[in-house]
């Protein structure tokens, strides 16, 4: 190999190395969150949403590794989350974009959080969903806007409301969730 040719192929190499050190750096960053458990690929995403959005990540262990029931009294899990973008947006018109990268359905209601009440406080029934008497509405449907029957998982749904200043409570008020930390503070400025 001439001095001209080995010097090209340790550029080759070199360009190799970088190139897969930078694809495996962007894989690790599209990856999910720690925790979540992506069973299938995204089913759909929110369309482009007026006011300012917020963008709202719904996870969960899987099903298979929640708590077993112990002496017969269903056992609280803790490892469900719901993660927001940004903690504070400025009032008017906010569109909420929430994806569910859980394996179970999830939903995402919208309600006030008077002073003096803490995040994750409120009243919940032994069927083990919270009040939600008050809710200024939810994004609850697979792949589209508004109410339905649940986020499935891997889907997106969305909602676009008008809030004043204040502090609000995003919760998951499917029958357990809410106590298994399903539950994000976003304060309206
Ligand atoms: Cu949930």
């Amino acid at each position: 190999m001439t001095k001209r040719g080995l010097y090209t192929a340790v550029i080759a190499a070199l360009a190799a190395v970088l190139m897969t050190a930078a694809s495996l750096l962007a894989v690790a960053l599209l990856a999910p969150p720690p925790g979540a458990v992506m069973h299938r690929a995204p089913v759909c995403s929110a369309p482009s949403l007026p006011g300012t959005t917020v963008r709202v990540t719904e996870t969960d262990m899987g099903a298979g590794m929640r708590g077993r029931p112990m002496m017969g009294r269903p056992m609280v899990s803790r490892d469900m989350r719901l993660a927001l973008d940004r903690a504070s947006v400025p009032r008017g018109q906010v569109s909420f974009a929430v994806t569910n990268l859980g394996s179970v359905p999830h939903e995402l209601l919208v309600l006030a959080l008077p002073a003096g009440q803490a995040l994750g406080g409120r009243p919940v029934a032994a069927d083990g969903t919270a009040d939600e008497t008050g809710s200024l509405g939810e994004a609850s449907a697979s792949c589209a806007a508004g109410t339905g029957g649940g986020i499935a998982p891997g889907a997106a749904s969305w909602v676009t409301l008008d809030l004043p200043a204040g502090r609000y409570e995003l919760l998951c008020n499917l029958p357990g969730h809410y106590l298994a930390g399903m539950s994000a503070e976003l304060t309206v400025t």
